[in-house]
């Protein structure tokens, strides 16, 4: 990145690190030592109000922009009119745990802090990003997909977490629909984007490797499936008669299941929330939505996965005598991430005497909005036997201190 010798040395703070860790652990925590921070809620707020103070107090300039994202500029670049971002996300899902998103927007923050103290002149200023709603509790990549210019309308209006719920958000962190859709960046002052972040899986604790280079990004795909059928008396209604919407989605869930399995191998499907209704014991459900998710790192495979699993939906509700509305509510491309970050943090990893192992990530991110707007890349740390979206969600200390130093390092080894 720079013209001048490249500060191999240089690492970051450590004890400084950890203490914004743990006070970004503590909002929003729960007695499991976890944390649950869903989108634009009183917690998620309170994030973004540490993430100010912390950002001012490192001498760094903040800016909120129409999406609620939070971004902290480092003016080190001998062309300030781009940036390289370094960041995640500080939202979290329902219940969660503490490092999934926190992790990589600290370190941004400590990186940013690190060569500030140094006194580095680079290419490109540096800037820390914290991502609104990346977790998809209100929309899902709101913040980098706004960022990136492709937010549809039909996201806003009919969101995977409710409409109500993604309004009252907005309202909460003085935001507007409107201001949504001026968030975007032109790309020519993007530099790159690069992200720290725990790998969610087992692999790189599994193989005994600290660190992961990832290769590309899977591709997301989510719907509404209702299923009705006809409420009636449980204690008096024959069972042959019945057209129990929950036998629908029962039938739909495993189904659905036994499809990956056997035909998509490399794929998965989840059904992440199901609803009946009216939801008595003694009456026969006859209404069922669920919250359908699936998830492949190939896009033609997820069309095919899609029209498989759409044909299935239609075939339990006649089989059980329902019938099934589909509400489509959303779909991330995958994204492969680029050569040249994935050099840099190659390269950086060399230099720090650290094992890397190039993977897939089965999890979506922030990057997959930014892949085809700048050179995106992203760094993994193990995940404690592979746990994630859980308050039993941890990584080792010394893991998470060298992903911060190799987010510095590789963050150098960049050349934009
Ligand atoms: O759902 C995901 O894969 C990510 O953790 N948001
Ligand atoms: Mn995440
Ligand atoms: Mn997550």
């Amino acid at each position: 990145m720079p013209s001048i010798p490249l500060p191999k040395d240089l690492r970051i703070n450590a004890a400084r690190f950890l203490a914004d860790f743990e006070a970004l652990a503590a909002i929003g925590s729960t007695q499991d030592g976890g944390v649950n921070r869903p989108a634009l809620s009183e917690a998620h707020l309170q994030s973004r109000v540490w993430f100010r103070e912390r950002a001012e107090r490192a001498g760094l300039v903040v800016s909120v922009d129409g999406a609620g994202s939070h971004f902290a500029r480092l003016a080190c670049g001998q062309n300030p009119e781009r940036s390289l971002l370094l960041g995640s996300h500080l939202d979290s899902v329902p219940m969660g745990g503490r490092f999934d998103g926190a992790l990589g927007v600290a370190a941004a923050l400590e990186v940013l802090e690190t060569v500030r103290e140094a006194g580095l002149h680079l290419p490109v200023d540096l800037e820390a990003v914290d991502f609104t709603d990346e977790e998809g509790t209100l929309v899902g990549l709101l913040g980098s997909a706004a960022l990136a210019n492709h937010l549809q309308p039909a996201e806003i209006q009919n969101p995977r977490g409710g409409r109500q719920r993604l309004l009252d958000g907005l309202q909460r962190a003085g935001l507007s629909e409107a201001g949504l859709f001026q968030a975007g960046r032109d790309p020519a002052s993007l530099a790159g984007y690069l992200e720290l972040h725990i790998e969610q899986g087992p692999r790189l604790e599994r193989k005994g490797i600290p660190v992961g280079v990832v290769t590309a990004i899977v591709g997301i795909v989510s719907y509404r499936l209702v299923f009705e059928g006809r409420a009636n008396h449980a204690g008096t209604t024959p069972m042959d008669e019945r057209c129990d919407a929950g036998l629908g989605a029962a039938g739909f869930m495993l189904a659905a299941r036994q499809l990956v399995v056997q035909s998509f191998p490399e794929c998965v499907v989840n059904v992440g929330a199901l609803k009946l209704e009216p939801g008595a014991f003694n009456i026969v459900p006859g209404r069922a939505e669920l919250a359908l998710e699936f998830r492949s790192a190939d896009q033609q495979t997820l069309d095919q996965l899609q029209q498989a699993l759409l044909a299935l939906a239609e075939r339990e509700a006649r089989a059980a005598g329902l019938s099934v509305t589909v509400v489509f509510l959303g779909r991330h491309e995958p994204a492969p991430m680029h050569p040249a970050m994935r050099q840099a943090i190659g390269r950086a990893a060399a230099d720090l005497g650290l094992v890397t192992l190039d993977l897939p990530s089965g999890a979506g991110h922030d990057g997959q909005s930014l892949a085809n707007l700048c050179p995106t890349g992203m760094i993994f740390i193990p995940s404690q036997a592979g746990i994630s979206h859980s308050p039993h969600e941890f990584s080792a200390w010394h893991d998470c201190v060298n992903g911060v130093n190799l987010l510095l390092q590789a963050a150098l080894n960049f050349n934009p």
